[in-house]
């Protein structure tokens, strides 16, 4: 994608998603329709859903040749990267939207030829936008997001990761995540996977841990990281697939080698 169009493409972007923000925080306090999807904790809200049509109307009206992945239903069935991808969730933190009405994010990522081009992740209650163009650094608001430490102490960070790691699982070792966490110098759980890699990439964490996320949990974030130096991957280490869901791993690179390889295994 060129700068020009990149740059258009940005604009527009945030201005839809602006008046999408305005739109849900003068309704917060109406009374919320509340569904549940695979279980009791996986919710979803007319507000989740008509936040996505309100995209999804925008971008087929004005690019019609661009494609959307995002989770309510109303995006493209891909089975490829190609072309101009929109990969959104209109509210990531939808347990937070409804219980705590707020710590919850826009995320818009636009991908081309599946390079990842522009990263929106919109606190919308605190007003607070993070967004990044490729090779043009990130922005919290309009200041620019200083590069991350070039090296910390995995005993001086601070991780993102809910308790489920904690919890025998199929991934890791539920011991080696007990030793992780004693071993760093703090560990947080937000319930908002975007404002996780928010913070990751403002530096005000060093890395976030999650065993299975969507393509448009993470399509905004790895730009916006990405653009400060950060880096994500499953908890492999190999890339994340932006068209089938991954566990994910995004840091500060100073530490990854060391959380894969030191905890993030099964033991036999
Ligand atoms: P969501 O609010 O858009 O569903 C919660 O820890 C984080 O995990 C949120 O970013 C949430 O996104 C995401 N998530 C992914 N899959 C989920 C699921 N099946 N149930 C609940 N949260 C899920
Ligand atoms: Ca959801
Ligand atoms: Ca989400
Ligand atoms: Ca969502």
């Amino acid at each position: 994608m060129n700068n020009e169009l990149r740059n258009i493409h940005y604009l527009q972007a945030k201005e839809w998603i602006f008046e999408a923000g305005r739109t849900i925080r003068k309704k917060i306090n109406d009374p919320m329709v509340v569904d549940t999807k695979s279980s009791a904790k996986d919710l979803v809200t007319t507000m989740d859903k008509n936040t996505e049509y309100f995209f999804a109307e925008k971008i087929r009206k004005t690019y019609p040749d661009h494609f959307l992945l995002s989770e309510e239903g109303y995006g493209d069935d891909l089975d490829s990267m190609d072309g101009t991808v929109w990969i959104i969730d209109p509210i990531d933190g939808t347990m937070n939207f409804v219980h705590q009405r707020r710590n919850f994010a826009i995320s818009v990522g636009i991908y081309h030829q599946g390079v990842g081009e522009i990263g929106f992740i919109y606190d919308v209650m605190s007003d607070v936008l993070y967004s990044a163009k490729r090779n043009n650094g990130a922005f919290k608001n309009d200041e620019k997001l200083e590069p991350l430490k070039k090296h910390i102490n995995l005993d001086e960070s601070i991780i993102g990761l809910n308790h489920y790691w904690l919890c025998n699982n199929h991934l890791v070792d539920e011991m080696e995540m007990q030793k992780l966490v004693r071993k760093v110098r703090g560990t947080r759980t937000y319930g908002s996977a975007a404002l996780e890699f928010a913070f990751v990439a403002e530096g005000i964490m060093d890395g976030y841990l999650t065993m299975s996320l969507a393509p448009w949990d993470v399509a905004a974030g790895i730009i916006i990281v990405n653009e400060v130096g950060g880096i994500t991957t499953n908890i492999s280490g190999d890339p994340v697939n932006m068209l089938t869901t991954n566990s994910v791993l995004t840091c500060n690179p100073s530490i990854k080698n060391t959380i894969i390889n030191d905890y993030l295994y099964k033991k036999k």
